[in-house]
C-alpha cells in the first residue's frame, strides 16, 4: 500500500480523499494554490505544498509544480480528484513516467473515453445500448445530412470532445441542419480545439442515470449500482438519488451487469461511471467518465462500501475487498449540492462565511470543507459542499433532507439551499416524475 499520496485537488472532494487516506494511514500531502492556503483540506493534510496562483492553470492544472511536489515530498501516489487534471490522459502519464502512481484508469483508457465516438463504438462492440446515429464522425454537412433525414428529425449534432453541453446542437428540422451543424462544429473547435462532430437521434426527455462501476488489475469488476441525476441546470447536477425511482430491481441488476460486463471486457481499471439516457424504459449509453464523481457519496450510502478507499486499493495493486455478490443495496439516499451563488440569478457568491451552523442527526453525513470565517474564493467552481442523506425509504429521506435543509445556516455569502428547499418541494419531485428537463421547464419556469 502506499505511504504517501499527493492529493492535487482543493475544497470537499480533497478533503474526501484525505479522509480515506487517514483511514488507511496512508500520509497526504495536499497541492494548493494560494488563494486556497486557509482551505480545511490544506489544514488536516500531513503536509502541504503551496504550487501556484489563484488561476487554476498555475496551480491545479500546472503539471511540473505538482510532480516537483511529489519528488520532494516523496510521494508515491497522486489523486487528481475531481475535474482539474482528472481526465488528463498526458497528465496520467507523466505522473507514471516520473515513477508514481496515478490513482485512475491507464492514460489509454482516458483517451478512449474521452473521445466521446471513439467511446460509443467501444461500448457498442461491447453489447451496450447506444442511441442510433451516425457511425462515427460526420465530415461533411451533406453526409451529416443522408444520416439526419435517414432516421428522421429532430437529430442532436455532438462534438466528439464534448461534454457539459458545448458544441452540442439540435436540429429539429431538414431546414435547421446545415446551421446547427456549423455551430456545434464551430463552437466545438473554439472550446476543444477540435470541431469533429457526430450525429445522433434526439431523445426529447430522457431521465439521466449513470451506473457506478469498480475494477482491479486482477479482472474483477462491478457495478455498485446507479444514481438518478436528472435533476440539473445548465448541465450542472442538483439533486442526485440513489436508487433511480424509475427503475425495478430487475433493471438495476441488468443494466448494472451490463456496465460491469463491459469494463471488464475493455480490461478497466480503477472507479468509473457509465452515464445513460433512460427514456421508455430504455437504457441508451451516453458516456463514461474515467474518474470519481462529486455525486460519488450516494452509491456509499446505499452500498455502505467507501467507494474512495477501494479506488486506492485496487490503483495499489490489491484486488477488490467484495465481489459483486456480496454488494447488498439498502435505503435511500439523496445529495443536495450546495454552492455559493444566488438562488435567483445563479451569479456565483464567493465571499466570507460569517455563520456556519450545519445539520446533523441521524441519517446525515455533510461532506465540505468550509467553516465559519472561511472566505470562498472567486476563482473556482461554486460548489461548497453536499448534504448527503439516508433514510430506509425514498420518502424518508425526503423529509429528513428537508429537515435537514431547514437546520442548515450559512451566512455571509448567498447559497442555492432555498433552491433546494422549493425543489423538494415539489409534487413531481416527491413522486420522482421528472426529466433532465423537468427543473428547467417546469419547477423554475413557474415562480
Ligand atoms: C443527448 C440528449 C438527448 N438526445 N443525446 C448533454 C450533455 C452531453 N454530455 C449529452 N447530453 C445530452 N445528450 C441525445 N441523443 C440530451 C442531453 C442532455 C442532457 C443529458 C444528461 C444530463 C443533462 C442533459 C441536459 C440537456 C441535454
Amino acid at each position: 500500500m502506499f505511504k504517501k499520496v499527493l492529493i492535487a485537488n482543493r475544497g470537499e472532494i480533497a478533503l474526501r480523499i484525505h479522509r480515506a487516506c487517514s483511514e488507511m494511514d496512508i500520509e497526504t500531502v495536499m497541492v494548493h494554490s494560494t488563494a486556497d492556503a486557509d482551505g480545511m483540506a490544506v489544514r488536516l493534510a500531513d503536509e502541504s505544498v503551496c504550487i501556484g496562483g489563484p488561476m487554476a492553470k498555475d496551480s491545479y492544472l500546472n503539471i511540473p509544480a505538482i510532480l516537483t511536489a511529489a519528488a520532494i515530498t516523496g510521494a508515491d501516489a497522486i489523486h487528481p480528484g475531481i475535474g482539474f487534471l482528472s481526465e488528463n490522459a498526458d497528465f496520467a502519464r507523466m505522473v507514471e513516467e516520473h515513477g508514481f502512481t496515478f490513482i485512475g484508469p491507464t492514460p489509454e483508457h482516458i483517451e478512449q473515453m474521452g473521445d466521446k465516438a471513439v467511446a460509443k463504438k467501444t461500448v457498442k462492440n461491447l453489447g451496450l445500448p447506444v442511441i442510433e446515429g451516425s457511425n462515427g464522425i460526420v465530415d461533411t454537412i451533406a453526409e451529416g445530412m443522408l444520416v439526419a433525414e435517414e432516421m428522421g428529425f429532430p437529430v442532436l449534432i455532438k462534438a466528439v470532445a464534448g461534454g457539459g453541453g458545448k458544441g452540442m446542437k439540435i436540429a429539429e428540422t431538414a431546414e435547421e441542419f446545415e446551421n446547427s451543424f456549423k455551430m456545434a462544429s464551430n463552437e466545438a473547435k473554439v472550446s476543444f480545439g477540435n470541431g469533429d462532430v457526430y450525429i445522433e437521434k434526439y431523445l426529447k426527455a430522457p431521465r439521466h442515470i449513470e451506473v457506478q462501476i469498480i475494477a482491479d488489475m486482477h479482472g474483477n469488476a462491478v457495478h455498485l449500482g446507479e444514481r438518478d441525476c436528472s435533476i440539473q441546470r445548465n448541465h450542472q447536477k442538483v439533486i442526485e438519488e440513489a436508487p433511480s425511482p424509475a427503475l425495478t430491481d430487475a433493471q438495476r441488476k441488468a443494466i448494472g451487469e451490463l456496465a460491469a460486463d463491459t469494463v471488464r471486457s475493455m480490461g478497466y481499471r480503477g472507479v468509473g461511471t457509465i452515464e445513460f439516457l433512460y427514456e421508455d424504459g430504455q437504457f441508451y449509453f451516453l458516456e463514461m467518465n474515467t474518474r470519481l464523481q462529486v455525486e460519488h457519496p450516494i452509491t456509499e450510502i446505499v452500498t455502505s462500501i467507501d467507494l474512495v478507499r477501494e479506488q486506492i486499493r485496487v490503483a495499489a495493486g490489491e484486488k477488490l475487498s467484495f465481489t459483486q455478490e456480496e454488494v447488498k443495496f439498502r435505503g435511500h439516499a439523496f445529495e443536495c449540492r450546495i454552492n455559493a451563488e444566488d438562488p435567483e440569478t445563479f451569479a456565483p457568491s464567493p465571499g466570507k462565511i460569517t455563520k456556519y451552523h450545519p445539520p446533523g442527526g441521524f441519517g446525515i453525513r455533510i461532506d465540505s470543507a468550509i467553516y465559519e470565517g472561511y472566505t470562498v474564493p472567486q476563482y473556482y467552481d461554486s460548489l461548497i459542499g453536499k448534504i448527503i442523506i439516508r433514510g430506509s425509504s425514498r420518502e424518508g429521506c425526503l423529509m429528513r433532507m428537508r429537515r435537514a435543509l431547514r437546520e442548515c445556516v450559512i451566512d455571509g455569502i448567498k447559497t442555492n439551499l432555498p433552491l433546494h428547499a422549493r425543489i423538494l418541494a415539489e409534487e413531481k419531485f416527491k413522486q420522482g416524475d421528472f426529466d433532465i428537463h423537468w427543473l428547467e421547464k417546469e419547477c423554475l419556469a413557474k415562480k
